[in-house]
């Protein structure tokens, strides 16, 4: 709890996230308030401020509370004036790889696939269909809280194997092997992350895990390919459970910013018929190699099969 009375906070799910009502973010109160905004982001792991109708620069110094805002690695997302915000959208935009229509369909935590991953993430709604285009959020922490301690001790123990470009198919669809060249694929190493990280500000533990394919993850360190897949499998379905999700229904200008430390989440917007347009603004801030739950377990690491 936090001790500004200004920043009200209303849970909007059962575990998680919660709408902050009546706030506009102006560059004053974002300045008075960030620290109070950032506890209440912690608490709830998922913030919603409704009706922003901001300019670029405001959005871009909300972000400045959450981390360093760290500028999109494709120069052409970037937006022409606050080069540390970047565009969604799910229409055909002139020099965007159509993939990009629904980039962020598939349980996942933004750049997971990196030695450093991301910390927040935020988008601003600047033009939502009436209907559809909804994000999904998952309580990763809240979802390991709950099982059992003998389960807890042992997933401590695991690490995961992580590649931006690996996919079991290189002929899928999906396979960011085509979208890439090899000055990039030299950048994308494997590496390995803890199963069970321990958030750096709040202390608590999560599971850092992502689906196979779309996460990214290779697999489970040390364990043949179908234990691994299994294991992936149930907590996947685990932190995804109805108890555990909140679904987001966007209006126009929301502004909605998430955790990746400790929430996974979903875009829909294989569902959105491209007759209904969907564009928002993005910025995402500079993280930390993960912390392992277990200290001999080690940090995030480049993987020996690197
Ligand atoms: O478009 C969405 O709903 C979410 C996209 C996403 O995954 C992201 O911005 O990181
Ligand atoms: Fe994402």
């Amino acid at each position: 709890m936090t001790a500004d009375s200004t920043v009200v906070a209303t849970r909007v799910s059962e575990t998680f996230g919660a709408e902050v009502k009546d706030f506009r973010l102006t560059p004053e109160l974002i300045e008075e308030h960030g620290r109070a905004i950032y506890e209440t982001y912690l608490d709830h792991k998922v913030l919603v401020f409704r009706s922003q109708d901001i300019p670029a620069a405001t959005f871009a110094k909300f972000g400045t509370i959450f981390g360093r805002p760290e500028e999109h690695h494709v120069i052409k997302l970037r937006h022409p004036e606050e080069p540390t915000l970047s565009f969604l959208s799910n229409q055909n935009e002139p020099g965007r790889n159509p993939e990009m229509k629904t980039s962020g369909q598939g349980w996942h935590s933004d750049y997971s696939y990196k030695l450093v991953p991301g910390s927040a993430t935020m988008l601003h709604g600047l033009e939502i269909p009436a209907e559809g285009g909804d994000t999904l959020f998952a309580d990763a922490e809240s979802a390991f809280a709950a099982l059992p301690e003998e389960r807890k001790a042992y997933l401590r123990t695991l690490r995961v194997r992580h590649q931006y470009r690996w996919s079991p198919d290189r002929e899928d669809p999906w396979a960011r092997w085509k979208y890439i060249g090899p000055e990039e694929r030299k950048q994308t190493p494997e590496i390995t992350h803890p199963l069970v990280r321990r958030h750096p500000d709040t202390g608590r533990e999560t599971l850092f895990i992502q689906p196979r394919i779309i996460g990214s993850v290779v697999g489970i360190d040390g364990l043949e390919e179908a234990e691994s897949t299994a294991l992936i499998e149930e907590l996947i379905a685990h932190i995804t459970s109805e108890r555990y999700v909140y679904r987001h229904r966007w209006s126009p200008l929301d502004v909605v910013v998430w955790d990746n430390r400790c929430v996974l989440h979903s875009a829909t917007t294989k569902d959105l018929d491209e007759k209904h347009v969907r564009k928002l603004l993005r910025l995402t801030t500079h993280g930390q190699p993960v912390t392992p739950s277990l200290a001999e377990v080690g940090h995030s690491r480049l993987s020996p099969k690197a």
